[in-house]
């Protein structure tokens, strides 16, 4: 059901709907068919996709290099909670429009943040319970909630992280909001991201000091939350650099050595994002495989960076052979746990009509609907998983099984390969398995 307040922002858009590859219009999915099911799940099941409050309402395209280029029609009044209700407005027409289920915020997108603590809640919630009217009418839900913690100046030197304990106090006052609203709201998700959780010189730097304290912020966040009856996950979301120079949730593996040592294991897990994997110099679908293999793949940011460009570009998604081998690993790991497919994803700075934004997302989504129905037939049709088991097949019996199941010490192991002499020497295969995936597509 299409939602629309008093005004409409997106005027001459209608709902978005399935027509197939064959379909010529721009404004239709070609591949997301929400109800197609796929792998014994529909595909809005699957994907769970999102709309990023920050990017699509909020990000007016502005750079290092000049101001914003997109004059968006709401959010334009003076007062900041009227603009917060245009800007809540124009979100649930798009939401509605695109067809999706779920958005994502950080607090002080929702509205701007007042000058003081006190005043800010006090926006948040009157801006909540608008947002909760336009929940039930629309039956649109919250994917996760956030703080900004890293814009305003204040937190320069970090939140959690920060070298002085008020700024840290002043961040657990903001993400107590932050989770007030998300509970408020039936958020099924919270998500930390280290925006400037990290080091710009380690000269200055009492890292020890600094990852411990941002493990204590989690667990007093994580422990608040659940007695105020909180049963969703919480989510960190990795990213090597910038802001800072050197961000502590470097990618899955740094972040879940994170989680482990600070006892947050039980309630927190992995948000990915495919910008910021490959800024770790890593491919999106190591960075979902290492997540699914710890059992923390919980939810995915979707975007793509830029080959030629180091940066966090935050493009929406169209590589389909690439979210195919992305949506391989997601098949095999049985999904994500509690989140969704979150457009983290922004139109470029010359996009700059209203257009463009359903354009983007209607690509976004088609691309990973496209590789999920491409990992499904690989999966179904192909020799693919065959290929793959028969590569391991030594570890299914004899003593190899026993290897596995830790039957063996160092001598037996030893033995045992004196005894077989010189190994066969036996192909990885790897340019049949890609053909295998081209022959799919
Ligand atoms: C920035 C992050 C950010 C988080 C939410 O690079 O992707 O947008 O997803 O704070
Ligand atoms: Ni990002
Ligand atoms: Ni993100």
């Amino acid at each position: 059901m299409v939602l629309i307040g008093d005004k409409e922002y997106f005027k001459g858009i209608g709902e978005i709907k399935y027509e197939g590859r064959e379909s010529d219009n721009p404004l239709a999915f070609k591949f997301y068919n929400p109800e197609q099911v796929v792998a014994g799940k529909t595909m809005r099941e699957h994907f769970k996709f999102a709309m990023a409050y920050w990017h699509t309402l909020c990000g007016t395209g502005g750079d290092p290099f000049g101001p914003g280029t997109k004059a968006f029609p709401w959010s334009t009044a003076t007062d900041p909670l009227v603009a917060a209700k245009e800007k809540a407005d124009a979100a649930f027409e798009f939401v509605t429009k695109m067809g999706f289920d779920y958005y994502c915020f950080h607090d002080f997108d929702l509205v701007d943040e007042a000058g003081t603590l006190a005043e800010s809640e006090k926006r948040v919630q009157q801006t909540v319970a608008y947002l909760k009217e336009k929940m039930n009418a629309s039956g649109v839900k919250l994917l996760w909630g956030t703080a900004n913690l890293f814009s305003n100046p204040r937190y320069m030197n970090g939140a959690a992280s920060n070298p002085n304990f008020d700024v840290v106090a002043h961040a657990g006052a903001q993400v107590k909001i932050a989770l007030d609203a998300t509970m408020e709201l039936g958020g099924e998700n919270y998500v930390f991201w280290g925006g400037r959780e990290g080091y710009m010189s380690l000269l200055n730097t009492n890292m020890k000091l600094e990852q411990d304290n941002i493990g204590r912020f989690m667990r007093m966040a994580r422990d608040y939350a659940r007695k105020n009856g909180f049963k969703g996950s919480f989510f960190i979301e990795p990213k090597p650099m910038e802001p800072s120079k050197h961000q502590y949730d470097f990618d899955s593996a740094t972040s879940i050595n994170f989680i482990r040592e600070q006892g947050l294991e039980n309630d927190f897990k992995l948000n990915i994002e495919v910008n910021h994997a490959t800024l770790a110099q890593h491919t999106f679908q190591h960075e979902l495989q290492v997540a699914a293999d710890a059992g923390m793949l919980g939810s995915i940011d979707a975007n793509r960076g830029d080959y030629q460009n180091g940066w966090d570009t935050d493009q929406f998604p169209n590589n389909f052979l690439e979210t195919a081998e992305a949506m391989l690993v997601f098949l095999k790991a049985g999904g994500l746990q509690g989140g969704g497919v979150n457009f983290d994803a922004k139109t470029r700075r010359n996009s700059t009509d209203l257009e463009d934004i359903f354009l983007a997302h209607i690509g976004g989504a088609d691309t990973f609907a496209r590789g999920l129905l491409i990992a499904d037939a690989v999966m179904q049709k192909s020799p693919y998983e065959d290929l793959l088991s028969k590569r391991y097949a030594s570890f299914t019996s004899g003593k190899g099984a026993d290897f596995v199941n830790n039957k063996l010490d160092l001598e037996t192991l030893a033995k045992i390969g004196m005894e077989k002499g010189e190994p066969q020497t036996i192909s990885g295969k790897q340019e049949l398995f890609e053909n295998i995936l081209n022959q799919y597509i």
